[in-house]
């Protein structure tokens, strides 16, 4: 299993984390996804032979929220 954790800007209320994380966990190959709202991080557990961080970075934007690389 491999972490990862992901700077994204544009959460800013507890429906925004449910968001990041609902979505992120319906994505086959991620364990876990964790945000924290006062670092804008959202930490992720996944499966690198089932999906890349270039995926979680593009789902979250399809999300609605801004990826920082
Ligand atoms: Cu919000």
């Amino acid at each position: 299993m491999s972490k990862a954790v992901i700077k994204v800007e544009g959460m800013s209320c507890g429906h925004c984390v449910a968001t990041v994380e609902g979505g992120l966990a319906k994505i086959n190959g991620i364990e876990r996804a964790l945000v924290n709202l006062e670092n804008k991080e959202v930490t992720v557990e996944f499966d690198e032979s089932k999906v890349k961080i270039p995926d979680i970075e593009s789902n979250i934007e399809e999300l609605g929220y801004d990826v920082i690389k």
